[in-house]
């Protein structure tokens, strides 16, 4: 089960020689991966999708870690949303996690309507609903939400200020307060046809060199924009990933020890499982696996794509 990758990076040799496998987890399926390093870890924080899935039903989390790149720890389970919370009910959909003042804040979509955040004390859990109600909801004032109110990425800026970034086929931004856990400013709302070309869903925000990346499927491949202020206004770019054949895309872009890396998902884990004519295979879209690829970026910022070998 070799994940599509450009022919000429297939293999990632880190210090200590370990070579780099795709897909990386293998130990459930797993799906959406937002990868960020904390310390001097990487952690790999997906949707899992069910052994035997045949929707996108997920139930809960898990969170895997890394420190070579070829070697993923399994940090088990880390949140269950429809026994931790009193509101969520189905769709425990991709997640995104991040650290302020030595907090974690886990942040996870449900109901394709509501966004909310667990908090933890280590990068794995245990993480806890303080709110006892979602974060932001497609109904709450200023929302824009054409589709599912899904995907929530955050980021924090240079200056500690967090953003959530969330939806599909329009983008909200929301300043965070302090707390990480409420808001008091109106989000700001990117059009997917004015402001941010393509835009579908899985949005993913960094930060390099003073330019603000956001990469997002455009219903097929992986497209990202850039601009000077996260509010934009940001310039197509084209994609860094073509498509992929779990038919959803969705990836996180992080700097670890000095490279950048793609984390995606694809199929392979599953069609490794199958035969070509067996009537599995159309689940597979709902049994994806992370894979992950290095980045490079041209002098003027822009990303080099990712070539995909012919699976
Ligand atoms: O994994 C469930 C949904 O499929 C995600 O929220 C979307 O981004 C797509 O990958």
């Amino acid at each position: 089960g070799a994940c599509q990758q450009p022919k000429s990076q297939t293999t990632i040799q880190d210090k200590d020689s370990c070579v780099v496998q795709n897909p990386v987890i293998t130990v459930r399926y797993s799906a959406d991966p937002s990868a960020r390093v904390f310390g001097d870890t990487l952690y790999i924080y997906p949707s899992h999708d069910r052994d035997q899935a045949q929707w996108w039903d997920m139930e809960d989390y898990y969170a895997y870690s890394t420190t070579d790149l070829c070697h993923y720890k399994d940090e088990g389970l880390i949140f269950e949303p429809f026994k931790q919370t009193t509101w969520a009910k189905k769709y425990a959909w991709a997640p995104d996690c991040i650290e302020k003042n030595g907090k974690y804040y886990f942040y996870f979509p449900t109901d394709q309507d509501h966004i909310g955040v667990a908090v933890g004390n280590t990068p794995v859990g245990p993480f806890k609903d303080p709110l006892g109600k979602p974060l932001v909801s497609r109904n709450s004032p200023g929302i824009a939400a054409p589709r599912d109110f899904i995907d929530p990425a955050v980021f924090i800026d240079d200056d500690g200020t967090g953003y959530l970034l969330v939806g599909q086929n329009a983008l909200n931004i929301i300043r965070l307060n302090d707390d990480m856990i409420s808001y008091s400013s109106k989000p700001v709302v990117l059009d997917k046809v004015k402001d941010l070309p393509h835009f579908f869903e899985a949005i993913w925000i960094h930060k390099k060199d003073k330019k603000y990346y956001l990469s997002y499927s455009d219903g097929v491949g992986i497209s990202y924009c850039m601009a000077d202020s996260i509010y934009g206004p940001y310039e197509y770019k084209g994609r860094i990933l073509d498509e992929v054949n779990s038919g959803t895309n969705h990836s996180s872009i992080v700097e670890y020890k000095g490279q950048w890396y793609l984390f995606y998902h694809t199929a392979d884990l599953a069609l490794a499982t199958i035969t070509a004519d067996s009537p599995d295979r159309k689940y597979i879209q709902w049994r994806r696996s992370v894979c992950m690829a290095p980045l490079f970026y041209n002098e003027d910022g822009t990303i080099q794509p990712v070539k995909q070998s012919s699976s």
